[in-house]
Parts: C-alpha cells; structure tokens; sequence
C-alpha cells in the first residue's frame, strides 16, 4: 500500500538494476490464520469492533464475497455472515514482520521496508538474483508460514507493479518493455503515483489505459495538466523510474531525557526517575526490535555543566532491568555534586548494525536472467 513512488523517472540516465518488490499476501489475515490453524479454509476479515469501523484486510476466501480493504465492517458483514470477524494485534504482525525481515537481512544488505509487510530489495549484485528472491521468499515461508508476493524488474514501480499482478504467490520477473506491453491495456490506476482523482481526470480526457497516457497525441493532456506533470505520467506509463532502494537508515543509539520543573538532589529520587526513563527506552527499542551494548546516561547540572558516562557490557540487552541497572550504577558513581536539571539515558552499539548499501555493478545483464511468460490473461484487470 505504502507507495513511496514519487521521483520522476528518468530511465535513460539510470544504471542497469535489478529491483525485487515483496509483498505478502492477505498479511494481517495470514497472521491470525497461522496462529490458529483452524481458521484453515475459512473466510477471514480483520476489521475493528466499532460500528463504524473498517476492513483492514481479509484472506482471499473472503475476497470472494466481494470484501476488500477499506470497506466498512457493516457491509463486509452483511456479505459474509459466516466471516470469521477479528480484530487486529498489531504486536503480532510487528513479530511476524520482523522475522521475515530478519531473513531478508541475510539475502540482501539494500533493503527498504515500506509496511509491516512490503519491502524493496536491490540484488543488483547477486549473481542470480531470480534463483535468490526464489529462495528468499521460500525461507520465509518455511519459517514463518508467511506467503509473499514477488515482482522483479529493472527498477521499483516495475517491480511494485509486478508483484501486485496475479497475486496470491505471484512471482513476476519483466523488463521495463515487457511492463509496458503487459499493463497496457490496464487502468492507470495501476500505477503508483497516479492516483484517484488523476484517474478521474485522465478519464474526462478520454484516457483509460496505460498505453493510452503514453500515446497520448500532443497537447491531449496539457489540457488538464502542466508540463512537468505530462512529463511524469508519460513516464510512468513507460515504466521509467530513478528511485533507488533506499536501505534504513540505521538506527546508531536511542536515548530518552528529561528536564525537571524543579531541580533534584535527591539520589533515590533521581534513580527512580532513571528506571522510568529506562522503561519508556527498552518499549522505543522493542518496537525496532534493537538490543544494545553500551549503555550511557547523561546528567545536567544546575549551572548546566553536562557530563556523560557510559559502559560497555558484554551482550546484547533490551532487558529495563539490567539497563536501569547499569545506568542507576553510572550515576551513583558519578554521584552528581550540584542540583541536576536533566536526566537521560541512552542506549547503542546494536547487535548486527552493520548493513550498508551495495555500489555494486550489476552482474548480470537484462538480457541474460529468465523471463518466464507473463502474456495478459483474460480478466487480468
Ligand atoms: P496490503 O499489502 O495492501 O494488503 P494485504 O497484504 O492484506 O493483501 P494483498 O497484499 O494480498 O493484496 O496491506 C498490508 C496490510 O496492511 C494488510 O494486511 C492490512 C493493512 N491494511 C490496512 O490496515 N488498511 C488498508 O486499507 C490496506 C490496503 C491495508
Ligand atoms: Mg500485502
């Protein structure tokens, strides 16, 4: 869903890349199903319990009854009664997420989550990238149970197109050319930074496929668009695109402080207040899924003199009692000689923090990686 899309191509200028896009499929759905087997065969909506809550997601049994993401949870009973209704756990597809994550780690350093449940990847520098996604994807189905939808090109918005076509466990793999003969006869709205209203547009203007964007005779659609504008839907309608993947940016420490109303003497007082901010720090880890080595607090004085101290312990922790702790022993040792103003506490050195972007060349060219067929099918639309 997240569709970060938004540089204009410029194909011509771009090295050759070889880009995949995941995407599981019916993910929340597919959660709640592996943790409960016996939802097996079953329709299977995620929406909120409110009345005028809405679909998150339903698994593909569902699908059929016409529910969809978005669609009130009213309506998606009144079409399927016999649903089984539940209500998302957002901590679970956090773990879910993270390990799939987590393998996709060991099959590439360039990686750019987009949700809990979609990632770019560039393999670029992989020697057989298709064989590689192939056997990525099959790791994290064999060890989560999580099925992911796959499309290969040569950059993003073909990939995240490719990976959305003939889904569940689609495995796309086409050149920009192919992209452009596949999705031709298909709406615009197939298109990640083509959105609801461009569609209505482009409609009003008699435009309602790719192919139709793209052959557009001068001055069709300048006569709702600007230039720029014209510029960038002909281009993706050519399937050009210059994004990179863009790896996370890491995550080097993670720290919580702060400034009291009043300032504290008190060393009992102080450390309780350190537990507090350890707490509120160990929950900002879990959610990234970091564990830290070197555990540091900072302290303000009044006459706002700052100091640091910090210490490096032999594993990884996220644990708040062995942090508050550490930091608790830091301050005692520093034994702070003045009224203190500000309190903090940090947390870095995370284990397996070594990822990096690849400058690789490609190392193998278009031409040469196995195309499966991938002719429109009937209804593909
Ligand atoms: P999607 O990948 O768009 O949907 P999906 O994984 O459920 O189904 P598929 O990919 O097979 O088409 O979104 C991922 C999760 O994000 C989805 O499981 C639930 C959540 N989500 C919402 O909460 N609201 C929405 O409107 C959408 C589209 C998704
Ligand atoms: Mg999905």
């Amino acid at each position: 869903m997240a569709a970060d899309l938004d540089t204009p191509g410029e194909a011509i200028a771009t090295p050759r890349r070889v880009i995949a896009h995941v995407d599981a499929d019916a993910f929340y759905a597919s959660v709640h199903l592996l943790e409960d087997p016996s939802l097996a065969g079953k329709p299977v909506i995620v929406a909120g319990r409110g009345a005028r809550s809405i679909v998150t997601t339903a698994n593909y049994e569902a699908r059929r009854f016409g529910i969809g993401s978005a669609q009130p949870a009213a309506r998606a009973r009144q079409l399927c009664p016999h649903g089984v209704f539940l209500t998302p756990d957002f901590e679970l597809y956090r773990a879910y997420s993270r390990r799939a994550l987590d393998i996709m780690r060991t099959y590439s350093d360039v990686i750019e989550p987009l949700s809990l449940d979609e990632a770019y990847l560039d393999v670029t520098s992989i020697e057989r990238p298709i064989a590689h996604v192939r056997a990525m994807v099959e790791e994290i189905r064999a060890a989560t149970g999580l099925q992911y939808s796959v499309g290969i090109g040569p950059n993003k918005l073909c990939a995240k197109v490719l990976s959305d076509f003939r889904k569940p466990a689609a495995f796309n793999v086409a050149s920009r050319e192919q992209c452009m003969e596949l999705f031709a006869g298909a709406s615009p709205r197939l298109i990640p930074g083509i959105g609801p209203k461009t569609v209505e547009q482009l409609d009003g203007l008699g435009v309602t496929t790719v192919a139709g964007i793209r052959d557009a005779a001068p001055g069709v659609l300048e006569a709702l668009f600007n230039e720029r504008r014209v510029g960038e839907l002909k281009a993706r309608a050519r399937f050009e695109h210059a994004g990179i993947v863009e790896s996370q940016r890491e995550t080097k420490s993670v720290s919580e402080e702060t400034t009291f109303e009043e300032d504290v003497t008190d060393i009992d007082e102080l450390t309780w207040k350190l537990g507090e901010l350890t707490a509120e720090l160990c929950e900002r880890l879990g959610k990234k899924g970091l564990r830290g080595r070197t555990i540091g607090i900072k302290v303000r004085l009044d006459d706002w003199t700052n100091i640091t101290r910090a210490r490096t312990i032999d594993d990884y922790t996220g644990d708040p009692l062995v942090i508050t702790e550490l930091a608790s022993q830091l301050l005692r040792e520093y034994a702070p000689p003045r009224p203190v103003r500000l309190l903090g506490v940090r947390i870095a050195s995370f284990e397996g923090s070594e990822t990096e972007v690849a400058k690789a060349k490609p190392r193998t060219p278009w031409e040469q990686l196995v195309i499966p067929e991938l002719a429109p099918q009937r209804g593909d639309w």
